[in-house]
């Protein structure tokens, strides 16, 4: 694209700082209008330190910003799950194979921090405390509120202003979206585990920990201030539930029923539990993404997801890069933007899907029967046909084909471990020649890297 490089973008979260700083770096004017203040001025909002884990997707987009290496500076490995169970000693379940192939915990405050440096070091122009209130869009005119009305005219409007989006709404009263939300009937809280009296983690400091139990469940990230983040998910109603569940004493006997060992190491867990707001847990689709060449929505305002995959981050990230490549090919706006959304809305729904599966896979089936003899299964045939068969989670986690295809391969991979272990116990007279030349048929090597 020649002319008109010049693109404004709403929300300088994780999405918005790094697709500016791409932009930037290749020549495009770029504005970005935030409606917090500068996290590195008045400090991060929200105060408490929040950490999300970094996947290759994720990671390989910081790379396109030259910013990887300053973030896994700060970050803290996670090699696998640490489950641990009602009774017994908790296991760690490696993600990967060895230690190229981890999870990244990283903080949200700092993360954000080093992109907005990084944006502003590209030549992006950064406008904090303006929020965008209305967009004109026969004019070109989007009006952002702060210290008083700013009336800001546009070439293209990007979307990078998160789930509760307000370029998504201006755009809806001009043209049907085909806006739902689906939510999940499951809220969570977040609790922190401190440091130990020594000043070290209280608990395995390379693992996400995982504290399955059914229906409901708890996990625990590493911070690099030798905190953990424990959040609890809940169902909203039933027991136990957030309807029943209200009170810190209420949690307290949650916990000590339910989660034993992790009560010791949350001393402030009554006082957290009521202080901290409770999280709300929805899939938005929609089925349009776009204004012609006017406006374009990517990251969770275009698509925001459950949790449980770690990917919404990762997503938003790969959105960002795919939105650059096309905006430098395509002959104009409206066709970049047509082409981003043919590439990532299929994939989008491939990632919202599997975040939705992979609650059930955290919350129960990390402890069942048939589940550990299909993974046991999954692991040796991972083995065997290293190009060929790749688990699911590392297929989304460590490898970066699109997540559509990473769905496909994976319904294949599963009917295949269903019927090789249906009516077993164990992996003893499994028919390897079968099982060998059925993985040749349905599924194609995967090119390396990809
Ligand atoms: P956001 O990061 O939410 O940024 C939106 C920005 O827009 C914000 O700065 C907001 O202030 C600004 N804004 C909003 N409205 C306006 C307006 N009207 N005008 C101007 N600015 C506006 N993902 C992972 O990959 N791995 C994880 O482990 C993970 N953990 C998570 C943990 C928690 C507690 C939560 C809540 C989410 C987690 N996610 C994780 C998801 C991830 O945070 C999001 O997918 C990601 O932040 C999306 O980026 P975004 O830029 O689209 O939105
Ligand atoms: N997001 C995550 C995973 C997958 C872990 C696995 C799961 C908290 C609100 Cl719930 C969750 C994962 O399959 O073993 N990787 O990264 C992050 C997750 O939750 C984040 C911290 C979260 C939104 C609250």
């Amino acid at each position: 694209m020649s002319n008109d490089r010049h693109l404004t973008i709403v929300g300088a979260g994780l999405a918005g700082a790094l697709l500016a700083t791409l932009l930037a770096r290749r020549g495009w004017i770029v504005d970005v209008f935030e409606r917090r203040g500068d996290p590195r001025v008045v400090g991060y909002a929200g105060g408490r330190s929040i950490n999300l884990a970094l996947a290759e997707r994720g990671l390989h987009a910081l790379r396109h910003a030259d910013a990887d290496a300053a973030v896994l500076d700060k970050a803290v490995m996670m090699r696998g799950r640490m489950v641990h169970p009602l009774h017994g000693t908790p296991q760690l379940l490696r993600y990967g194979r060895d230690d190229s192939e981890v999870i990244w915990s990283v903080s949200r405050g700092e993360l954000n921090i080093l992109l907005l440096d990084a944006a502003e070091a590209a030549g992006a122009r950064l406008h904090f405390d303006r929020r965008l209130d209305h967009v004109d869009f026969d004019r070109k005119i989007a009006t952002f509120a702060g210290d008083g009305a700013l009336a800001h005219a546009f070439q293209a409007l990007v979307g990078a202003d998160g789930a509760g989006s307000t370029l998504r709404t201006q755009m809806g009263r001009v043209a049907d979206l085909g806006e739902r939300t689906e939510s999940l009937g499951h809220g969570y809280k977040e609790l922190e585990i401190p440091p130990a009296n020594d000043g070290g983690f209280r608990i395995e400091p390379n693992a996400l920990h995982i504290w399955p139990r059914g229906r409901y469940m708890c996990i625990a990230l590493p911070n690099d201030e030798r905190t953990f983040t424990v959040t609890l998910f809940l169902p909203n109603e039933g027991d136990p539930g957030f309807a029943t569940v209200r009170t810190g004493d209420d949690a307290h006997r949650l916990f000590a029923r339910d989660f034993p060992d992790a009560l010791p190491l949350i001393p402030g867990l009554e006082h957290d539990f009521e202080a901290n707001p409770t999280g709300t847990l929805a899939t938005l689709y929609l089925d349009r993404w776009r204004l012609d060449g006017r406006a374009v929505l990517l990251g969770d305002a275009a698509h925001a997801m459950v949790p449980f995959h770690g990917q919404g981050m990762n997503c938003a990230f790969e959105d960002c890069v795919a939105l650059a490549a096309h905006l430098e090919r395509a002959p104009d706006l409206a066709a970049a933007f047509a082409a981003f959304e043919v590439e990532r809305m299929p994939n989008a729904r491939a990632i919202q899907q599997m975040a939705l599966e992979n609650y059930l896979e955290m919350r129960e089936r990390v402890d069942d029967a048939d589940f550990l003899l299909q993974r046991d299964l999954e692991r040796l045939l991972a083995e065997r046909h290293p190009q060929c068969f790749v688990p699911r989670y590392a297929m989304v986690t460590f490898r970066r084909l699109p997540y559509a295809t990473a769905f496909e391969r994976g319904q294949v991979q599963r009917e295949l471990l269903v019927e090789a272990t249906r009516g077993r116990d164990s992996l003893e007279g499994i028919d390897w020649a079968w099982l060998d030349a059925e993985v040749a048929r349905r599924l194609p090597p995967l090119p390396a890297g990809g």
